[in-house]
């Protein structure tokens, strides 16, 4: 049976902002405050799904929430009607009324962990929403996103859905970011590869001491747990906690891998080694010949790999199996890793061609390529099972250009976000969107 990588990319929300929400992400901190464009940032990433089905892949599309969050604002002690939680959030608490309207849920590589069914103990493809529970802003995503991960992959005969982890910093989850899955063909039992940043419960493990550590190793351990893979069939390791304390928050910043190949920094892993051993015999063990490719630290810096979002790439298989880098225009901008990428395609390795998209307003929060997709890989039957309704076509992408030029402002700033009428328009939008995606009804403001 034939079987695919498909990307489900995140729909930006017509409240993307620069809220400076994310301590430990250079790019949130440093352009906090600045106007946003929403409308630019939803075509943008348009665009990049449009790219990637003209090439013939999969693309499908996640919707955004509905923010300002209301019930996250009413949670925390604002009451009256919705436009008076609001008017009370920004008159007496700010950053509360700044973290509801985070359209952080674009970056879906966050949204959840995915377990193709060729990993699985039931042989169902396996979610864990994530719960994101370092940041306020992103903990109050995973209820929606688990709606509208049910109402795209419905069907439970190939769909097993987790809740999110226990709300504690102890399993802490960052999703697919920092999961990787290494296979020989997406269809054949692969490798699946969990990073983490730190242990809650065990003191022998270091830290990073500046900035927070996001994913543990027991959130990691539990996932993998609760979607039935096999000792076989996973490998954990520590991310290097200088690297964090020098920005990169998630391993998707560090590191990419696809089929049989981990494209990494050399400074990545804590145990780069042993864990290179490890992928390597697993994935042999599976019959499949795993391959990595270490960017050298005198080439590219960690602080050049944060700036340029050189391993926040998609590593895509094109159907004569060689691989396609998606990238974003800061790569091209940074001349150390442009001469690296150049080198990388001159060298004839499995890393064919470079392809750079603009993607400027959501990397301007720290969110490039990879952040803005979540990797489903299907077999045709699973593939037929999942909600046509958002999967992308020529006339799914003209329909949601339209939307997205309908309903979504050009600039917006820290005091629109206290106008009521921007939860109206969030709202009619939204629900315009469950009709076009055919997702029912997903949002509080559609079910209370
Ligand atoms: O969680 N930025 C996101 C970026 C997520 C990137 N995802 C991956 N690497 N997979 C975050 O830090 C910033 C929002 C703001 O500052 O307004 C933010 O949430």
């Amino acid at each position: 049976m034939k079987s695919f990588e498909v990307n489900f990319d995140g729909l930006v929300g017509p409240t993307h902002n620069y809220g400076g929400l994310s301590f430990g992400n250079v790019a949130s901190q440093s352009n906090s405050q600045q106007a946003s464009n929403p409308k630019e940032a939803a075509l943008q990433g348009l665009e990049k799904m449009k790219a990637l089905m003209d090439m013939g892949f999969v693309q499908g599309v996640l919707a955004p929430q509905e923010r300002p969050d209301v019930a996250a604002l009413r949670s925390v002690g604002f009451g009256g009607s919705d436009a008076q939680v609001i008017e009370r959030a920004a008159k007496e608490a700010m950053p509360l009324l700044v973290a509801s309207c985070s359209a952080s849920s674009m970056w879906v590589a966050n949204a959840a962990t995915v377990s193709p069914s060729a990993d699985t103990a039931d042989g169902r493809v396996h979610f864990t929403a994530a719960n994101l529970n370092c940041k306020f802003h992103r903990s109050i995503e995973h209820p929606t996103t688990s709606r509208v991960l049910g109402a795209m992959f419905a069907d439970q005969d190939h769909f097993a859905h987790h809740a999110a982890l226990p709300a504690v910093a102890q399993f802490g989850d960052e999703g697919a970011a920092n999961h990787t899955r290494f296979c020989r063909d997406y269809g054949e039992a692969g490798v699946e590869f969990f990073v983490y940043g730190r242990s809650a419960f065990d003191s022998r493990y270091p830290a990073p001491q500046k900035y927070p550590a996001r994913q543990t190793l027991e959130a990691s351990q539990a996932v993998a747990r609760l979607h039935g893979l096999s000792d076989e069939g996973v490998v954990f390791a520590q991310q290097n906690p200088a690297v964090i304390d020098q920005g990169v928050f998630h391993n998707d910043v560090i590191a990419v891998g696809n089929g049989e190949l981990l494209f990494h920094h050399q400074d990545a892993f804590l145990n780069t080694e042993q864990t290179l051993a490890e992928l390597h015999g697993k994935m042999a063990a599976r019959g499949a010949n795993f391959q990595s490719i270490s960017v050298p630290r005198d080439q590219v810096a960690v602080e050049d790999a944060v700036r340029s979002y050189l391993f926040n790439s998609q590593l895509l298989t094109r159907a004569n199996g060689s691989m396609l880098l998606i990238v974003p225009e800061e790569c091209r901008a940074n001349p150390r890793v442009w001469q690296y990428l150049q080198g990388l395609i001159a060298s004839a390795g499995p890393i064919a061609e470079v392809k750079v998209f603009d993607l400027k307003q959501s990397m301007q929060n720290g969110g490039g390529p990879a952040c803005l997709r979540l990797r489903v890989a299907l077999n045709e039957k699973e593939l037929s099972a999942v909600n046509p309704g958002v999967i992308m076509t020529p006339a799914l992408y003209e329909t949601l250009t339209q939307w997205v030029s309908k309903h979504y402002r050009d600039a917006l700033r820290e005091n629109d976000l206290a106008d009521p009428q921007l939860l109206i328009e969030c709202r009619t939008a939204l629900d315009e969107l469950t009709h076009i995606l055919n997702l029912g009804s997903v949002y509080p403001f559609q079910i209370n």
